[in-house]
């Protein structure tokens, strides 16, 4: 499966949040992606081995136009912000838009990264679980540094994935059976032929 952690803007800590999740290192120098970068792990949800490929895109406006084609075929996404940045929590809804826009499936998650040092916490836990709710998505708060929750929400957003798939796997099985009954009922109708 794959997934993208999106860039709502520069620097709110995607690739130290992927970097925690896929190699458990946290690096405090700031290296901005350019373009996009991906890594491969490979988690155990419920028994069940999942594959993930985690697209990591750039957060910097001026990657806009690379990005923007990724989001194509993505099974989930994770909407990043910066609990200590009001601007980049601001830009979150423009970006849950644009993937709305971009994704056919969007099992969206968002989450409010650099959550470890409540003196520079600006936006409210309340505010951003207000606001999760109104777009029916699931909040987290994280630390990449401190290594909190960072676990816990790539396996929620799996799930998620994994429950759409599943769904979506019911509704071709029943659509399937709709269509042998349909196929049964019309069965003596002149079979057309093919060009
Ligand atoms: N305190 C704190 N700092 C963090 C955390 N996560 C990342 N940072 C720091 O924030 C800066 C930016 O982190 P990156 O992971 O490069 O941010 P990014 O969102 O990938 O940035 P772009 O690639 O430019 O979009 C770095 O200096 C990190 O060390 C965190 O959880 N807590
Ligand atoms: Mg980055």
């Amino acid at each position: 499966m794959t997934m993208k952690i999106s860039p709502e803007e520069g620097c709110v800590g995607k690739s130290s949040l992927l970097l925690r999740f896929s190699d458990n290192t946290f690096s405090g120098t700031y290296i901005t992606t350019i373009g996009v970068d991906f890594k491969i792990r490979t988690v155990d949800i419920d028994g069940e081995k999942v594959k993930l490929q985690i697209w990591d895109t750039a957060g910097q406006e001026r990657f806009r136009t690379i990005t923007s084609t990724y989001y194509r075929g993505t099974h989930g996404v994770i909407v990043v912000y910066d609990v200590t940045s009001g601007e980049s929590f601001a830009n979150v809804k423009r970006w849950l838009h644009e993937i709305d826009q971009n994704c056919e499936v969007a099992n969206r998650i968002l989450v409010g990264n650099k959550d470890d040092d409540p003196e520079r916490k600006v936006v409210l836990t309340e505010d951003a679980a207000k606001f999760a709710d109104q777009m029916g998505i699931q909040l987290f708060e994280t630390s990449a540094k401190e290594n909190i929750n960072v676990e816990e929400m790539f396996h929620t957003v799996t799930r998620l994935v994994l429950q759409s798939k599943k769904e979506q796997q019911l509704r071709v099985q029943s659509q399937a059976n709709d269509t042998v009954k349909l196929g049964g009922s019309s069965s003596r109708t002149k079979k057309k032929k093919c060009c």
